[in-house]
């Protein structure tokens, strides 16, 4: 038996997003955005769920805020809806949105929570969708300006700005699987749709400087590690492209001003072009203040023509799994984190999720997730190795408080540390819970 320790000055956390947790989706003027068309298309989602009501935080966050209050967190991540704030995306503001989002961040502070506020986390207002979505460049300026309101309005409450989480879902998932809304299968859409992330979150980094309020801004992608099947270079190339577009295309343009080669011509040699227009590098590579990682999951890669995008197999070599079938790879975790800082330097790093599916049930008012529990555990020991070689972790936040709309998964694939009943609304806390309230409370557990 071993203690595994934290740093004190450690940030714990949960996050949420707002289509994910909120329902209300008609209530107080809220426009519509791409997740209400996408998930009311039939077949696009599990069962046919979608977001109207979801966990109706919307109208029980204070219910929530007990929860993590209990919990100890320090940080609560959640989203903000910019279709409450902008029904069409732009143009009129949507009074009856911002006021929410104030007597919510309002709740967290009085609470001792600080708040962490994505921007961006994937429920784009319809309207802009209509006139191409991110495909069009006066969706990055509408969401520049969305971003320079929410500054102003909340500086000096919230302190911690993410633009934009996981670009790689938003733009590949999204337009070149079709897995996510808007459901597209079209790959320069999807790679232009990925520059045009890249600048909006530079633009919004401008606004923020700008607005002269105080605290931090980053941005959230997503990676994987993959680890070459053989040393043969072939398996090695396809791995790196592998976690490349997770990674190198989505962290070199912020990081070092300019996009990977590697990248641009296989993307090329697939059939599409980056098209960068003046000044955009020089935008997208504003400084920001840390860096969010979301990490879940990785594999072995080895190289096989036409299989994918990437030409990467990605192999089953005997993973535990989760069960939304994703392997279970907490040394992926410790190596992707210091591939990064080897990489990119040492920048302050928020793992902004990182958390497990596991679909139990409550028995005699109870949870019995300990699968969740040894997930957390095995990961949170990469994160102290990292930390023990020089990652420079600030926080962590763990993906979910509760049970949500889990997208095109819809509800049956649940990350919660709080089960939540779909038909009640009724909140149940696992043992995730309990153990995870307990290791904030001592900084450490026990393995
Ligand atoms: C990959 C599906 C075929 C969320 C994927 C599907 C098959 C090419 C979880 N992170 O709910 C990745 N999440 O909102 C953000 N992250 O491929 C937060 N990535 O593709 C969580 C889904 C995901 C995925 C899901």
């Amino acid at each position: 038996m071993a203690i595994i320790k934290f740093p004190d000055n450690i940030k714990w956390g949960a996050a949420t997003a707002s289509y994910q947790i909120e329902g209300a989706a008609y209530e107080d003027g809220r426009g519509m955005s791409i997740w209400d068309t996408f998930s009311h298309t039939p077949g696009k989602v599990q069962n046919g769920d979608n977001g109207d009501v979801a966990c109706d935080s919307y109208h029980r966050y204070e219910e929530d805020i007990k929860l993590m209050k209990e919990l100890g967190i320090d940080m609560y991540r959640f989203s903000v809806s910019w279709p409450r704030i902008f029904p069409d995306g732009r143009g009129e503001v949507n009074q009856k949105g911002l006021a929410f989002y104030h007597d919510f961040v309002d709740a967290l502070l009085e609470n001792g929570i600080e708040p962490m506020c994505t921007l961006y986390h994937w429920d784009l207002p319809q309207s802009l969708q209509d006139i191409g979505g991110w495909n069009n460049r006066e969706v990055v300026d509408a969401f520049a300006d969305y971003a320079k309101l929410m500054f102003q309005e909340f500086g000096g409450k919230i302190s911690k700005w993410i633009t934009i989480n996981e670009p790689w879902c938003v733009s590949f998932l999204s337009n070149y699987d079709g897995v996510h809304a808007p459901g597209n299968q079209d790959l320069q859409l999807a790679v232009n749709i990925s520059h045009h992330l890249m600048l909006a979150h530079g633009k919004a980094v401008i606004e923020f400087r700008n607005s002269g309020i105080e605290g931090e801004v980053g941005y959230a992608p997503n990676v994987e590690w993959i680890e070459p099947f053989s040393s043969k270079q072939e398996d090695i190339d396809a791995s790196n492209r592998g976690m490349g577009i997770f990674k190198d295309w989505f962290l070199d343009p912020v990081i070092k001003g300019r996009y990977p080669d590697f990248m641009i011509n296989w993307f090329s040699k697939k059939g599409a072009t980056l098209t960068i227009e003046d000044n955009d590098l020089e935008i997208i590579s504003q400084p920001i203040d840390f860096l969010g990682i979301n990490f879940y999951t990785g594999s072995v890669g080895r190289y096989k023509p036409n299989e994918d995008l990437l030409d990467v197999e990605k192999l089953d070599i005997g993973y535990e799994k989760t069960d939304i079938g994703w392997n279970i790879y907490p040394e992926g975790f410790y190596k992707i984190l210091a591939k990064i800082t080897e990489q990119y330097g040492q920048i302050p790093i928020y793992i902004t999720e990182n958390g497990a599916c596991y679909n139990d049930g409550v028995e005699n008012g109870r949870v019995k997730d300990e699968k969740r529990i040894e997930y957390l555990k095995q990961h949170l020991i990469s994160i102290r190795r990292s930390i023990d070689t020089g990652v420079n972790i600030k926080g962590y936040l763990t993906w979910s408080l509760l049970d949500n709309f889990e997208w095109a998964e819809g509800y049956d694939k649940r990350f919660g540390l709080v089960h939540v009943d779909f038909n009640t609304l009724e909140r149940t806390k696992k043992d995730s819970f309990y153990w995870y309230k307990q290791t904030i409370n001592n900084g450490w557990f026990e393995k």
